[in-house]
């Protein structure tokens, strides 16, 4: 066992997945490739899945993924810590016991009051569409973050991550940890996470950018964000501008990294744009697309976290991804990490 290097935090969630028909999509109003907060019309989905199709239940939470894939590519048990808040119910104990189980050292605040959140993954030919019932997540408080044991755990770490729907959360928290980051001279890596958060969640982001060193985004959230900004459509131009705007530690260069499914992926760092070529992977062989960017970052993270260059961590990032996509949802292969 080490001390823990890399701090991740997010909105842990049991994703319910299943197969289900485009009929049942339109009934929720659910679009694929997108992630969206329930509404009121939602609500019955959950049940409504259960009762309609073969479900899974898969531990979810987009940084709690990034966080188990980092922590199976490690491999030294508890060199990542994940923070979010449960319900004090089965389906928290549910995600504390698997994500303890691959190694991570777990923090997570418990709420009494409100049942663990629930995601529903609607898996339709290999694309998804998700509807979250946050729960307990969306009562994470930086309180939390101001305990004896979780400012040591702070002030140890090497590393932080986030993805972008914590903000919808507790924006003070992820400015807090920003803040801390970036005083300390401790990289902060930050991924947009889906569409809704740069439409509808914009101030939050403009407020933790500027602490943040490395920003992840598909080429979809690129290109909202581009769009938010005014800088035009074409994804090199909007990773240039992005990597030089509103920095607070100017020791470190922002890298901004693009990833596109298949296709190569940008990253523009120090005024120059480089692209990297995933690992191949035929359609037969993928379950599903859910978490592939989740897990690029884990496997970007780790890499990151040892100091490697990047190439090497994009090499990582796209190792983490062909493995999971091989899996049904954001599950661990049960074999060690070939990285
Ligand atoms: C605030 N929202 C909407 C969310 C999420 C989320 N994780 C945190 N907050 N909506 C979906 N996810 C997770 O994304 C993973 C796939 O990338 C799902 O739980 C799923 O595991």
């Amino acid at each position: 066992m080490s001390s823990p290097k890399i701090f991740c935090i997010g909105n842990p969630l049991l994703d319910i997945s299943a197969h289900v028909t485009t009929d049942f999509l339109t009934k929720y109003d659910l679009k694929l490739g997108n992630a969206i907060l329930a509404e009121e019309k939602h609500m019955p989905i959950y049940e409504d899945l259960v009762k309609s199709f073969k479900v899974d239940y898969i531990p979810g939470g987009a940084a709690q993924n990034t966080a188990r894939v980092a922590q199976w590519m490690l491999k030294d048990k508890q060199t990542v810590v994940y923070s979010g808040c449960v319900g004090k119910d089965e389906n928290g104990k549910i995600l504390r016991e698997a994500t303890e189980s691959n190694g991570v050292l777990v923090k997570y605040l418990e709420n009494s009051e409100v049942p663990t959140g629930a995601c529903a993954v609607l898996i339709n030919d290999k694309e998804r569409s998700m509807c979250t019932n946050l729960g307990a997540a969306n009562k994470f408080h930086i309180s939390h973050l101001e305990t004896e044991e979780m400012k040591a755990i702070i002030n140890s770490v090497e590393n932080f991550y986030m993805a972008g729907y914590f903000l919808t959360v507790s924006p003070d928290s992820a400015v807090l940890l920003g803040k801390h980051a970036a005083e300390n001279n401790k990289p902060f890596l930050f991924g947009l996470a889906a569409p809704f958060i740069i439409d509808f969640f914009f101030t939050q982001v403009e407020q933790l950018l500027p602490y943040v060193d490395v920003v992840f985004a598909n080429e979809s959230e690129a290109a909202t964000f581009g769009r938010k900004m005014n800088w035009g459509e074409d994804l090199a131009v909007i990773a240039e501008k992005l990597s030089v705007w509103n920095k607070v530690n100017t020791k470190r260069s922002r890298a901004v990294v693009f990833t596109q499914g298949p296709n190569a992926t940008l990253v523009f760092q120090d005024g120059k744009l480089t692209q990297y070529k995933p690992i191949a992977v035929p359609s037969e062989e993928i379950v599903d697309l859910n978490a592939a960017g989740d897990s690029f970052c884990g496997g970007f993270l780790a890499a990151f976290s040892l100091g490697k260059d990047m190439a090497k961590c994009c090499e990582a990032g796209h190792y983490g991804a062909w493995e999971i996509i091989r899996q049904n949802g954001a599950t661990l292969p049960t074999t060690p990490s070939k990285f």
